[in-house]
């Protein structure tokens, strides 16, 4: 077999990495440390939280139950699945995997629908439950959703997709805001076996367009228009400039989220009389469990976006076991995931998650701060959410109101506090825990990907007792064996050590190839590290086993031939009490080979000057981390180019710090592309 040759990033993976060994030495790390180890380590298992394991004997705490898990998964995964799913057919094998070629498939031969399992199965004993609670823009506005509801709008739906010749294995793409009919429309497309794709509904035409012409999409489904932060979004304009660039798509659903008349062309069909000329009675199809369930684009911040997509039986499995075990949900909780369902955080845990276990979960479609930056908190109250799952970037922009914001509104709901999608700063998770939580909810740094399909790092999986540790997702869930490794490959041993992020072995919820593109599939994640499912992050394992991620691996300086996180500094910078945001990259340095190039958002309240603020930063990197962790360029600037998720566009910051801004490539998925002229012009003024 050929040597494969590593990505050049991974180049820059070699040795233990100082910057980080240093931050451990701060006094909040050991303090966190010396906690951990005077108390207790391995942790009685709750016994009524895996009923399947009842009659082995041997597994008398949380440790014992992981290594099971790992140990015998055909056993594990084979129990969990047979006993939380409902299948039309039983499966002989539990997996056939094969982590060298990157051969996924899993519960062989099992047939099994997804609406079946998030709906159908609930009704008989749920029927009147609340399935959704539609946080709809204007505070006090929510609509509550039943089971029984919501299976009536299933069946239309997925009876009108048919009638209108939507077929098993058709790919549907889905254009909508996080709302009921969103919802419907996934699940619809699932009780027929077809595939959807749902797109972020604030990605532009142009994003839009090049999701379904990959996909090869003949329908979409849509609605006129939405309102979100007070403002009109017209959907249907972006369709339509989309569907002009497809000439894949026949067909367009389009739903009434606001009752205003639009212009309808000649692909269009008004969803809510299509529906209601449709029976309230859909058949299910038993779907092979190996069989796609859905695909949904990666961000896109590097390269083609790629069609992850995600198979029935294990996506399920996964989704639902971890949902209940790494919030620990009790049956009636409000469960609060604030993403929007064009992200993976939104089909795992707003609906697949939440509604296999037939929870209460809600939509949210207003942003963090309308009408003021009291929303989410006033949202808690008024929805008595008991399960808050948001991402850093919110809880940053939060944290920079005030904490009057919070403290006015009533959060004893609260239970857990959960969180994604970046590392959780040491302020931000300290705010989260302290104030919001008034130190009496977990909080739940949890790490996955879109590619894993559920959560694969956090704290305490259905594990009461066991310590958090700040600012890291800490435990692999059962099943996830994670591997440091080096830039030749060899696994990094200790528990004290830094390397690529890896997975030794097969765990249900993993994506089984990129749609159309299987061998990039098998280049971007098997082939880097053979036998391994690689992440593209970075992680460093401390003491106790425990994993906090260090950021991506592109992200990754090299100063002076020192190794330093991105992340690491902007924790660092963060923590500066006039600061609310930072981001860094990394700039050709004649002598450094790298240099550091920060941008700052100060807090609103904040009149130190800048000369003043920058010396304190630079002083704080030095003494946080080390001399040569000391920013070469500060930058004001008053936003960051956030993609829609709240993922920082860092390729733009780095061709803004290395002054080549002509060619600054696609940035139409960008929340707001105005910021980026800014930070151009206040660039050129540092210069
Ligand atoms: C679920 C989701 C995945 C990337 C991932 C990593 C970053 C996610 C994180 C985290 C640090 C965490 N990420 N969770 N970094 N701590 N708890 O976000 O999926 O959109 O595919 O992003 O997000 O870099 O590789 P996705």
């Amino acid at each position: 077999m050929a040597t494969l040759k590593l990505p050049v990033f991974l180049s820059k993976v070699r040795g233990p990495n100082a910057t980080l060994q240093k931050l451990l030495q701060t006094k909040s790390f050991k303090n966190a440390l010396h906690k951990h180890f005077s108390s207790k380590n391995a942790t009685p298992i709750s016994t009524t939280a895996f009923p399947e394991f009842d009659s082995l004997t041997n597994l008398n705490c949380h440790e014992d139950l992981y290594k099971l898990s790992l140990e015998r998964p055909e056993l594990f995964w084979g129990k969990l699945a047979r006993s939380r799913l409902k299948w039309e057919k039983d499966f002989h094998t539990v997996q056939d995997c094969d982590m060298t070629q990157g051969k996924v498939n899993w519960f062989l031969d099992g047939k099994i629908n997804a609406s079946v399992n998030c709906i159908d199965r609930h009704l008989v004993k749920y029927g009147d439950r609340i399935a959704l609670i539609w946080e709809k823009d204007e505070p006090g506005s929510q609509e509550y959703i039943t089971y029984k509801q919501l299976s009536e709008m299933v069946n239309r739906l997925s009876q009108t997709l048919l009638n209108h010749g939507v077929i098993r294995g058709d790919r549907v793409a889905i254009y909508l805001p996080c709302s009921p009919i969103a919802v419907a429309a996934m699940l619809a497309c699932t009780r027929i076996g077809a595939i959807h794709s749902v797109v972020f509904a604030g990605f532009s035409a142009e994003a839009l367009s090049g999701r379904i012409l990959d996909a090869q999409a003949e329908t979409v489904i849509t609605a006129n228009e939405e309102i979100r932060g007070g403002k009109t979004i017209n959907l249907k304009k972006h369709v339509d400039e989309a569907v002009a660039k497809s000439p894949c798509v026949k067909r367009v659903f389009v739903y009434k989220l606001i009752d205003r008349e639009i212009k309808m062309n000649k692909l269009d069909i008004p969803l809510e009389k299509a529906m209601s000329e449709s029976s309230s009675k859909c058949q299910p199809t038993a779907m092979d469990s190996n069989d796609c369930l859905f695909m949904l684009y990666t961000s896109g911040s590097t390269g083609k976006p790629k069609g992850v997509a995600h198979s029935h039986g294990g996506y399920l499995t996964y989704a639902a076991v971890t949902f209940k075990h790494v919030f620990d949900y009790n049956e009636g909780e409000i469960f609060g995931c604030l993403a929007d369902i064009g992200w993976i955080t939104g089909h795992s845990y707003v609906v697949y998650g939440p509604l296999l276990n037939g929870a209460t979960t809600v939509l949210y479609s207003s942003t963090p701060t309308y009408p003021d930056q009291g929303r989410y908190w006033e949202t808690v109250e008024r929805l008595k959410i008991n399960h808050l799952y948001t991402a850093p970037t919110a809880l940053r922009l939060l944290l920079k109101a005030g904490d009057s914001w919070v403290t006015k509104y009533d959060r004893s709901s609260l239970r857990k506090l959960g969180c994604v999608g970046e590392p959780l700063n040491h302020e931000a998770f300290e705010w989260y825990r302290d104030v919001v939580g008034e130190n009496k909810s977990d909080v739940i740094d949890t790490w996955w990907q879109t590619e894993t399909g559920g959560i694969c790092l956090t704290p305490r999986p259905s594990n009461p007792g066991a310590e958090i540790l700040p600012a890291m997702p800490m435990r692999p869930f059962f099943g996830i064996d994670p591997v440091l490794l080096d830039a030749e490959g060899k696994e990094v041993v200790g528990d004290d050590a830094t390397g690529a992020l890896c997975i030794r072995k097969p765990w249900p919820g993993m994506a089984y190839t990129i749609y159309g593109d299987h061998n990039r599939f098998i280049e971007t994640y098997y082939q880097p590290f053979k036998g391994f499912y690689f992440s593209g992050d970075g992680a460093h394992r401390h003491p106790g086993g425990y994993y906090q991620i260090t950021g991506r691996m592109d992200d990754v300086l090299n100063v002076s031939g020192h190794r330093l996180g991105t992340g690491e500094i902007e924790n660092v910078m963060d923590d500066h009490p006039a600061v609310a945001e930072t981001a860094v990259v990394g700039f050709e340095h004649d002598i450094k080979g790298e240099g550091i190039y920060a941008y700052i958002i100060l807090k609103d309240e904040v009149t130190d000057t800048f000369e003043k603020i920058s010396k304190e930063l630079r002083e704080l990197c030095k003494s946080r981390l080390a001399s040569y962790a000391q920013p070469d360029i500060i930058q004001f600037t008053p936003g960051l180019p956030k993609t829609r998720s709240g993922k920082i566009m860092r390729r733009i910051l780095r061709k803004v710090a290395a002054n080549n801004t002509d060619d600054l490539g696609d940035i139409s998925t960008l929340a707001d592309p105005s910021i980026v002229q800014e930070i151009i012009n206040n660039h050129q003024k540092i210069i």
